[in-house]
């Protein structure tokens, strides 16, 4: 009996062990809803934007070696493909204290080898491709870093080495913007002199940040064209040669991967959504739309092509180094962080250029929720001057409207100095910002002739739509009413034609597009209760109008 007691224990006492192994998979750890992110409708996980803020995790702080010795201990079966890292349930408090040093999960990270391999997430047709690679333009490949950690920046590295065709790099340029860490002075030095592609490092004994640093990668950099990339990336095959093919064939077009997600509670691999591009909101944050029109047609016939975007990321693309001098480089009144990718997505489209997204090429990015480094200065200084900055140079009457909404950067806005700027737009006979948003973007959603901006009345309750209180995300019901097959609710874009409506200028009604019903307040007649959609029936309370916000 003993003995059979004994079995059913150990057997007992093992399920509950796997249970909370099951339990405490990171993923389920560090959930807070300060990531916009949501589940696009072929069930891929899509993550749009990041924001600066601080964990609400209240744990204790990482020791200086912890900070300042390399962690790293690799198993060579951890992540292996993309898979995520499981943490074991004793590893847990170090793995919280870990994730607050870089704000992605260190311990993960340092499980995993530097050369894990990952699967070709590429179409079949990409394999076929760029047998010619041989006589594209060779590239020096740009990684700045500050306080990055050792197995995220040389798994960036080594990913650079093993995906690409060592004909087609110049050299790797690591640009250390001042890093504090120990591990990342004489031991990476060392490191780097046995790596088989030519790698430097140069240094800036000041915080400089990410645009500066960028710069002083640029000028030592011998290849033709110039890659960059952020310090916690992983190339896949093919990456490069789509990138080159595209500037090889036209050297004015600056041209980005798709950008995958690295998880950065588990370090999976993910493939992202291929069906967007790049653009922005009225806050000039960068943001992922999906496809215009056109360009789906045009994927139709060929998914492998390069397809216009109206602006990139921002920390991987790759650009003719000529030409990247002949459109100004970066604004090197810019600090630190942020606004430098849309600056100069609207410099490029502006001004004779163009900007891709090739298919074939695929890089994975760690999303962090929030940014682990100071930014000095405060964030007036840094990112809102940027954005001052942009909205100053290119985006004519719009800047206004920016600026109307913006106070952040509005207070900034007489402090900068962006004669040199102008100059240079002047100087390149760029193009207006309404040329831009009518033909690069003619999706957009800023105010114009035919674009209405501002509060949507019910004439019957004279009162206004809103959000939701809680941060809209996907799959918000405006309001709580019941009647569920007739709810409105507030989801990301998707341009289809159910979330269209047009709007009557007679009798004030909004009809929706597909089922020609109209926009209506619930029954119960509460705003708070929710929108409805009914059969039209001239009543007030299925009356709108509008109020335009003056801006110009
Ligand atoms: O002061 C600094 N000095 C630096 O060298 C601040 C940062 N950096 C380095 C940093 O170590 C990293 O390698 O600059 C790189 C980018 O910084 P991140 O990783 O904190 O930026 P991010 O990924 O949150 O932000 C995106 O927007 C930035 C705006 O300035 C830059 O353009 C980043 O390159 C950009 N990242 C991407 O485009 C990757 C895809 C993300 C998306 C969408
Ligand atoms: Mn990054």
């Amino acid at each position: 009996i003993l003995f059979f007691a004994t079995i059913v224990i150990v057997i007992i006492w093992r399920l509950f062990q796997i249970q909370i192994e099951n339990e405490i998979h990171p993923r389920h750890i560090f959930r807070d809803n300060n990531q916009e992110e949501y589940i696009d409708k072929n069930g891929i996980k899509v993550v749009v934007g990041h924001y600066v803020g601080n964990p609400v995790h209240k744990i204790p702080n990482a020791s200086y070696d912890m900070i300042n010795k390399v962690n790293f201990n690799p198993k060579p079966e951890k992540g292996k493909n993309g898979v995520p890292v499981i943490v074991e349930p004793k590893d847990l408090l170090v793995m919280q204290q870990l994730f607050q040093i870089n704000r992605f999960n260190l311990l993960a990270s340092d499980q995993i080898p530097l050369n894990r391999s990952l699967p070709d997430f590429r179409r079949k047709k990409c394999s076929t491709l760029y047998k010619d690679f041989v006589t594209y333009p060779r590239t020096s490949i740009i990684i700045v870093f500050h306080n990055e950690a050792w197995s995220t920046l040389l798994r960036t590295v080594w990913s650079v080495i093993n995906s690409s065709p060592k004909e087609l790099v110049e050299e790797i340029i690591l640009v250390d913007d001042a890093s504090e860490r120990e591990y990342l002075k004489k031991s990476l030095e060392d490191y780097i002199q046995n790596l088989p592609l030519k790698t430097r490092i140069l240094r800036s004994a000041e915080r400089i940040g990410l645009i500066k640093a960028r710069l002083k990668g640029a000028r030592e950099a011998k290849g033709e064209v110039l890659t960059f990339l952020d310090a916690h990336c992983e190339c896949t095959i093919g990456w490069l040669e789509s990138l080159l093919s595209v500037i090889k064939a036209d050297r004015k077009t600056v041209v980005c991967p798709v950008i995958d997600i690295i998880n950065d509670e588990t370090f999976a691999y993910v493939k992202s959504f291929e069906l967007h591009w790049g653009a922005f909101n009225w806050n000039l944050q960068f943001r992922w739309f999906t496809l215009g029109g056109r360009e789906i047609k045009l994927r139709k016939n060929d998914a492998t092509q390069p397809f216009n975007s109206p602006t990139m990321a921002g920390g991987l693309f790759a650009m003719d180094k000529k030409f990247f001098y002949e459109l100004g480089s970066y604004d090197e009144d810019m600090n630190v962080w942020g606004g430098e990718n849309l600056e100069m997505s609207f410099r490029v489209w502006q001004c004779g250029g163009k900007i891709q997204i090739a298919p074939c090429s695929r890089v994975g990015h760690v999303f962090r929720k929030s940014s682990p480094y100071s930014f000095p200065g405060g964030i007036n200084k840094t990112l809102f001057s940027n954005l001052a900055r942009v909205a100053l140079v290119w985006l004519d009457d719009w800047g206004n409207f920016y600026f109307k909404f913006n106070e952040l950067a509005r207070n900034v806005k007489d402090a900068q100095n962006v004669t040199a700027r102008k100059e240079l737009r002047r100087r390149l006979q760029c193009k207006s910002f309404e040329w831009y948003l009518d033909n690069i973007w003619p999706q957009h959603f800023f105010p114009k002739d035919d674009r209405f901006f501002g509060r949507i009345r019910n004439v019957g309750e004279n009162m206004c739509l809103i959000k939701p209180d809680r941060k809209v995300m996907s799959n918000q019901p405006m309001g709580l009413a019941k009647i569920e097959k007739c709810l409105v609710r507030i989801m990301a874009c998707s341009g289809y034609n159910r979330q269209k409506w047009e709007y009557d200028n007679k009798t004030k009604e909004l009809r929706h597009i597909s089922n020609h019903k109209c926009l209506d307040v619930s029954e119960s007649k509460k705003f708070t209760e929710g929108l409805v959609i009914n059969d039209c029936n001239g009543k007030k309370s299925q009356q709108w109008s509008f109020d335009s916000v003056l801006w110009k």
